[in-house]
Order: C-alpha cells, then sequence, then structure tokens
C-alpha cells in the first residue's frame, strides 16, 4: 500500500493555494486542486506546477469544482480520498462582500459545511483531516477585545464587521463543532493578513505595488485609495502556508493564531512601497483631501517631479463598517508549533515591489 499522502485543497489557484499546493508537493504529498470554470484562465498561479496528466506519476491533479455545489464536492472528496483537505476557497474581498453578502454566506460559510458534511457522509472522519481558513477578520478590530498584552490571540471574542467576516464566522464555529460533534481532526488557521507579488491586485498591498511600480516606469499617474488610518498585521503567505501544513500535523486537533505580532498603518505601506524605488513622500490633508507628494527622488532611472501628487484619497473605497486596527499574538503556534516566519513587513515589500517592477 502506497504511504504517499494525499492532499486536497479549495481555492488552490488563490495566492495561498498556489504556495500551498508547492510546499506540499515538495514534502512529497500527492496534491489535488479543486478550480472553478471560468470564461478566461484562472491557473495563472499554478501553471509552473501543473503536470502532463499522461505522464505514469502524475502527483498533481486539478478537479472542476464549486464550494457552492454538494454533489460536486462530494463526489471529489470521494474520488480523492484525501488525508488532509485544506479549505481555502472563498470571495476573499471584504468590500466585495458588502455587494454580493448572500453569495460570499454561500461560498465561505455553508461552503465549509458542504466539505465538513461530505467528510462525514462519506465515512471519513477517522481518516481526513481538515483545515479551515479562518481569519482575523472575525475579531472586527474590536479594541476592548484585545488580550491583556494589546493583541488578539485564540481566546479574543469575535465581533465581525462585515458580511464576509459574518459568513467566515459560521465556517469557524462548523468547524470546531464537527470536531467536538464528530470527533474529526478538524482545525482553524485564524491567518493574519498574509501578502505576496502572488497576493490579488485588488487588495491594498498588491495594488500599491503595482501602482508604485507603474508610476516609477510612467504608465500610472495617481494612485486612489480609501482609508489610510487602518491598521493590519502583514506576513508572507509563503511562511502562512508552512503554519497550515504544521496545524495538521499535530496530535490533537486545535485552533491557532498565525499572525506576526506587529501592525502598520496603510499610509506607511504605501511610504515603504515608495521608499523601493528611491521616492519619498510627504503625506498632506485630512481624510478625503489627503494626498501624498513626491518630496525627493533619488533614483535616476525614474525621473518623478517633486511636488508630484502620486496617492489621493478616493472615499469609493472606504467600507460601510472598517476594521481598523488588527494585531495578532502569535505566542501559540509559535510555542506548539514551532511556528517562525522567516519575512518580515521590510522583505516583503522589497520582494512585491521588485516584482511588480519586472511586470511593467
Ligand atoms: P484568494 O482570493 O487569492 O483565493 C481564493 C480562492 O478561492 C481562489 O482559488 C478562488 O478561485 C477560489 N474560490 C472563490 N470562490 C469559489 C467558489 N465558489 N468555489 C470554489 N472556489 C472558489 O484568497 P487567498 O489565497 O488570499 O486566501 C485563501 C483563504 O484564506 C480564503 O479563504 C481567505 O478568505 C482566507 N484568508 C486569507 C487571508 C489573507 O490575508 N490572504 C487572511 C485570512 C484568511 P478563482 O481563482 O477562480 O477566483
Ligand atoms: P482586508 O484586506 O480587508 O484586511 O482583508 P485589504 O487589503 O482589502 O484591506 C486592508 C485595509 O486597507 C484599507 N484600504 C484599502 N483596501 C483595498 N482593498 N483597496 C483600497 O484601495 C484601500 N484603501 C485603503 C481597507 O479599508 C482595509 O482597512 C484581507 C483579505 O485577504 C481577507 O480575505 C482576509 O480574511 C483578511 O485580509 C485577514
Amino acid at each position: 500500500m502506497s504511504t504517499q499522502k494525499v492532499a486536497l485543497i479549495t481555492g488552490i489557484t488563490g495566492q495561498d493555494g498556489s504556495y500551498l499546493a508547492e510546499l506540499l508537493l515538495e514534502k512529497g504529498y500527492q496534491v489535488h486542486g479543486v478550480k472553478r470554470r471560468a470564461s478566461s484562465f484562472n491557473t495563472q498561479r499554478i501553471d509552473h506546477i501543473y503536470q502532463d496528466q499522461h505522464e505514469v506519476h502524475v502527483n498533481f491533479k486539478l478537479h472542476y469544482g464549486d464550494l457552492t455545489d454538494s454533489t460536486n464536492i462530494i463526489r471529489i472528496i470521494q474520488e480523492v480520498q484525501p488525508d488532509e483537505i485544506y479549505n481555502l476557497g472563498a470571495m476573499s474581498h471584504v468590500k466585495v462582500s458588502f455587494d454580493s453578502p448572500e453569495y460570499v454566506a454561500n461560498v465561505d460559510g455553508i461552503g465549509t459545511l458542504r466539505i465538513l458534511e461530505a467528510v462525514r457522509i462519506l465515512g471519513l472522519c477517522e481518516k481526513t483531516r481538515v483545515y479551515q481558513a479562518s481569519t482575523s477578520e472575525l475579531y472586527g478590530g474590536m479594541s476592548e477585545n484585545k488580550n491583556e498584552k494589546g493583541f488578539y490571540d485564540e481566546n479574543s471574542p469575535f465581533y465581525p464587521r462585515s458580511p464576509y467576516g459574518a459568513a467566515k464566522i459560521y465556517g469557524f464555529w462548523i468547524t470546531k463543532n464537527y470536531r467536538e460533534a464528530y470527533n474529526m481532526f478538524a482545525c482553524n488557521g485564524i491567518l493574519f493578513n498574509h501578502e505576496s507579488p502572488r497576493r490579488g491586485e485588488t487588495f491594498v498591498t498588491r495594488k500599491i505595488t503595482m501602482a508604485t511600480a507603474a508610476i516609477a516606469k510612467g504608465k500610472q499617474d495617481c494612485l486612489y485609495l480609501g482609508n489610510l488610518n487602518s491598521q493590519r498585521d502583514w506576513g508572507h503567505a509563503k511562511d502562512y502556508v508552512e503554519a497550515m501544513w504544521r496545524i495538521l500535523q499535530q496530535d490533537k486537533p486545535e485552533d491557532y493564531v498565525i499572525a506576526t505580532g506587529v501592525t502598520t498603518y496603510i499610509r506607511d505601506f504605501v511610504i515603504m512601497a515608495f521608499a523601493e524605488i528611491g521616492v519619498t513622500l510627504t503625506f498632506e490633508g485630512e481624510n478625503e483631501s489627503e494626498v501624498a507628494k513626491v518630496a525627493a527622488c533619488n533614483n535616476p532611472l525614474y525621473q518623478l517631479e517633486i511636488g508630484k501628487v502620486v496617492v489621493r484619497v478616493d472615499p469609493e473605497y472606504y467600507r460601510p463598517t472598517e476594521v481598523d486596527l488588527l494585531i495578532g499574538d502569535p505566542t501559540k503556534s509559535k510555542t506548539k508549533l514551532g511556528w517562525e516566519p522567516q519575512y518580515d513587513l521590510a522583505a516583503l515589500v522589497k520582494e512585491m515591489v521588485a516584482s511588480d517592477l519586472k511586470l511593467f
């Protein structure tokens, strides 16, 4: 009998799915992924690991599917008989969730139930371990809910502030419930924001690094952003998928916070990104009238005029309810999982800007 472990990843075409697939292939897993049918290609992040299905030993296989369709979730899990399922599939954009609240509830909330219920119906509770992609959005940034050290940890109360957060809280609790009710090895990773050169282009970090590169190369004039006053605990997606894997290798199923423990204003991320191209910015004005101007440009490659406005605030990007501040306490994951992030924010920003400069 083969001892090769088999993993199934939903959301394999996304940022985390692609890094996790690479990690599991390196570890010798057979990796199966669920991808949605789209009218245009959506596999750019995983094309480099695709294997010709006619080869003898194929360790990477994609299945068409959707988290809104129980029949296909059951069929794929039955066919794959996975040792581990990583449920990363989601409509993951917080602002967009206000526009599609019912859809996000179906995919991010009930989609999680569909996975767990499929495992139960198929009699795989003892064999299959399930990782659920929970999120720091569950905390909602309520300052009174931080621990005595000023962080959110595994015991901090939840208060979601978006349809996305509300859907994910169902995913969190149903995962915990299936663990307790059916003795399943089902765990939540409560991950704080994590980014990379593969981050979706409408999330704030990637939007900033892409615009920085485009402005440097004269392809864009100005970057429009929403709330510059929120703060996020940003890590690198590569480090965070390592934590997901570690969570499923423990003796006991538990929930873990994965974070760096450092928080940064959106405005400061902008400053760091422009510093990578040798540009110093000054911010002026308040709220909707706030702008960032070029104060100095030390890179002869990019001739940006001093005083030029390169960032403006557009209230269109504000959210009906905002999560003002997130900062996570990674003590449990460091102690129990032995997890230690390899990247700090400066290294992350450097990598993202360098990658986006190559794009233009
Ligand atoms: P992405 O948005 O990059 O990827 C989401 C993935 O889910 C894509 O593969 C997408 O497919 C897929 N998907 C969307 N809708 C469906 C559906 N109806 N059925 C099946 N698959 C679907 O997200 P990330 O990689 O950044 O995040 C991975 C997970 O972790 C998500 O669940 C997210 O909510 C959660 N999370 C992310 C954090 C972060 O900072 N990145 C922090 C905490 C939690 P397609 O490519 O076709 O759109
Ligand atoms: P977030 O990430 O909502 O934290 O969710 P995002 O990068 O979208 O926003 C972070 C903060 O930046 C502010 N912001 C803007 N955001 C976007 N997208 N675009 C803008 O122009 C802009 N200007 C300012 C936002 O208001 C917010 O405060 C991410 C997702 O990956 C979720 O799936 C995940 O669960 C959480 O992180 C943890």
